[in-house]
């Protein structure tokens, strides 16, 4: 391998050690051929599946389709058991991928970027890391995560708890919580993946949810050798499918409308979804029109509050578990997280109603009195899409920062590339699809790296979109957002879970399909292009 050009450190630099940036430095090393330095502040590659070691985490994307597919051999390759993959079985995947596609020394663990500027008179970029160190590089590719920059409220008095606390996120080596009185404060999908899972080992479970949440059943089930020999012979068509249908999530879209059908046939629909499992089946599998029709959303919101009631034993407790907003959050499925309300060691405090007031020594305080706790788990979630880009400097022509330019709303061109920030690419970043992420990823970063490898054939310095460009591709999103009822939910899908963050639209909601299509569509012809000066044929 030879440097684009000496003067430089690198020809790349990826952040990140997730999903994206293994995708993005198997495609820079392997197949551009180009020396590329990746950092991740964690100590191990994996990404969220590094970082989330909470009991019960898992991907709720079945385990056939929670998987890279640019690699044919892989895919027969690399097995699975059951229909979803735990924290630990997504981890050892990718750490197999950055083994078998050699690409383990490019990553730099425990080292976090804390600074990025483009130099305009060199045109190429500047990363600076937490150890004091600058490098330089033509390209810069951010895989920071979508859900990875962690929310944990600052609750008055946390310092004077004796107990352990801490976030699902930042999960402890020596987390102890069995045997103890534990409070969760969160209902989120993390949430409820974990309080169902610990229940049964605590002492006492004291939840404190401030709102009540959608959630189905998951199937989690093991699958047979012959179920998975089907799916790896027919994968070819399987990804076909996924990479042209709305969610990517593994299933063709329906063409059913919920109010098509009558009130029978619709509620026997919703149980067999509610017995095969899955959230995002339940949500856009069984019917087209749940997200976008308020009566085909009521009828499948009531279902499930139909069900809250029959599993629910204490009425109070059923009646506090009922959600009261529409059915439009990222869809939450479980292994028994409703029935877990009925053991004798699980209480349920309804935060909107009587809200924390502080935690003391030895536990919470609310309106009502102190739950005395040993240990507090924060599931709060994230800042959402672009909370890791706007933590620390990201500076691009003109001196402008991301934060600043981020500030009333994040937007990106495709959800990769934002104006003034040349030759850097951006995977799961706001206005990137709504789907499944492993293939929004091949996607996004595939498009990327056919660029830089445009550039680098036909001896161009750098690409960009215009600020009208980005502005062009939020109006589109505006447009695929129309009569859907996302922004009716207060969630981090638009950064409505973080105090004071701009309430503002942070998706492509036209589906996977329509977005490969509009890469298709639009190549590169949208974008700014410097050309090399003619006298050097190398930066
Ligand atoms: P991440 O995996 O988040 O990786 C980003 C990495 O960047 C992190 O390791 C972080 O440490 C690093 N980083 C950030 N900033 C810096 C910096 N300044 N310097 C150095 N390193 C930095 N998606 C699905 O499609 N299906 C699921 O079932 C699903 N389940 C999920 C369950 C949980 C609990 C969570 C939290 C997320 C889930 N997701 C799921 C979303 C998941 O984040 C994506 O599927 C995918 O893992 C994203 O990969 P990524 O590489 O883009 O980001
Ligand atoms: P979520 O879905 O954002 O859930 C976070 C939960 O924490 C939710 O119930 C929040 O209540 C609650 N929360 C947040 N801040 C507070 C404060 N200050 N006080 C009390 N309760 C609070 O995050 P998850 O980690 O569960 O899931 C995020 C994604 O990761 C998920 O979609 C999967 O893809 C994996 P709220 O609903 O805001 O009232």
């Amino acid at each position: 391998m030879s440097r684009l050009s000496e003067k430089l450190d690198f020809d790349a630099v990826v952040i990140g050690g997730g999903f994206s940036g293994i995708y993005a430095v198997h495609r820079l090393k392997n197949e551009l051929n180009l020396d590329v330095v990746a950092f991740e502040k964690g100590g191990h590659v994996g990404g969220t599946w590094y970082w989330n070691r909470y009991p019960g985490a898992l991907s709720d994307t079945e385990s056939f389709v929670y998987r890279f597919s640019f690699d044919k051999q892989l895919l027969q390759d690399y097995s699975w058991t059951h229909n979803y993959l735990t924290q630990k079985e997504v981890l050892a995947y990718l750490t197999h991928v950055t083994e078998r596609f050699n690409i383990e020394d490019q990553f730099k663990l425990n080292t976090e970027v804390t600074k990025v500027r483009f130099n305009e008179e060199e045109s190429h970029w500047e990363v600076t890391t937490n150890n004091k160190e600058t490098v330089t590089a033509r390209f810069l590719i951010c895989g920071l995560g979508l859900l990875a920059s962690v929310h944990k409220p600052d609750l008055p008095g946390i310092n004077n708890f004796k107990g352990q606390y801490y976030h699902t996120a930042q999960w402890p080596e020596n987390a102890d919580y069995k045997g103890k009185k534990v409070g969760v404060i969160g209902t989120g999908s993390t949430g409820i993946q974990l309080i169902t899972e610990i229940a049964p080992d605590v002492e006492h479970l004291t939840v404190f949810q401030r709102t009540a949440q959608y959630t189905v059943p998951l199937g989690y089930r093991e699958q047979s050798e012959e179920e998975i020999a089907e799916i790896k012979a027919n994968y070819d068509e399987l990804w076909e499918m996924t990479h042209n249908s709305v969610t990517a999530f593994g299933y063709p879209d329906s063409n059913i409308s919920a109010m098509e059908v009558s009130e029978e046939e619709r509620e026997r629909m919703f149980e067999e979804a509610w017995n095969r499992g899955n959230g995002f089946r339940f949500l856009s599998h069984v019917f087209n029109d749940l997200s976008i029709n308020r009566d085909a959303n009521t009828a499948a919101a009531n279902f499930i509050k139909k069900k809250i009631h029959e599993i629910v034993k204490d009425p109070e407790t059923a009646k506090k578990l009922t959600p009261t907003e529409p059915y439009a959050r990222r869809p939450c499925a479980d292994k028994g997280y409703y029935e877990t309300f009925n053991r004798e060691n699980v209480s349920l405090v309804d935060i909107k109603a009587n809200p924390i007031l502080e935690v003391t020594e030895n536990g919470i305080r609310t309106a009502e009195g102190e739950h005395e706790l040993d240990v507090i788990i924060f599931a709060t979630g994230f800042d959402a899409m672009d909370g890791n880009y706007t933590k620390f400097d990201m500076i691009g022509r003109n001196g402008v920062n991301l934060k600043d330019k981020w500030k009333d709303g994040s937007r990106a061109y495709l959800g990769i590339m934002e104006s003034d920030y040349p030759n850097m690419f951006m995977s799961r970043a706001p206005l990137s699809s709504f789907t499944n992420n492993p293939p929004a990823i091949e996607s996004e970063l595939g498009w990327a790296i056919d660029l830089i490898k445009h550039l680098i054939d036909n001896n161009l310095t750098t690409a960009e979109p215009t600020k009208e460009t980005v502005d062009g591709w939020y109006d589109l999103c505006l447009e695929t957002s129309k009569g859907t009822l996302f922004h009716e939910a207060q969630s981090w899908i638009y950064g409505a879970n973080i105090p004071g963050k701009a309430f503002s639209l942070r998706f492509y909601m036209g589906g996977m399909g329509n977005y490969n299509k509009e890469l298709e569509k639009r190549g590169f012809t949208e974008l700014v292009f410097d050309k090399l000066p003619e006298k050097s044929t190398s930066l």
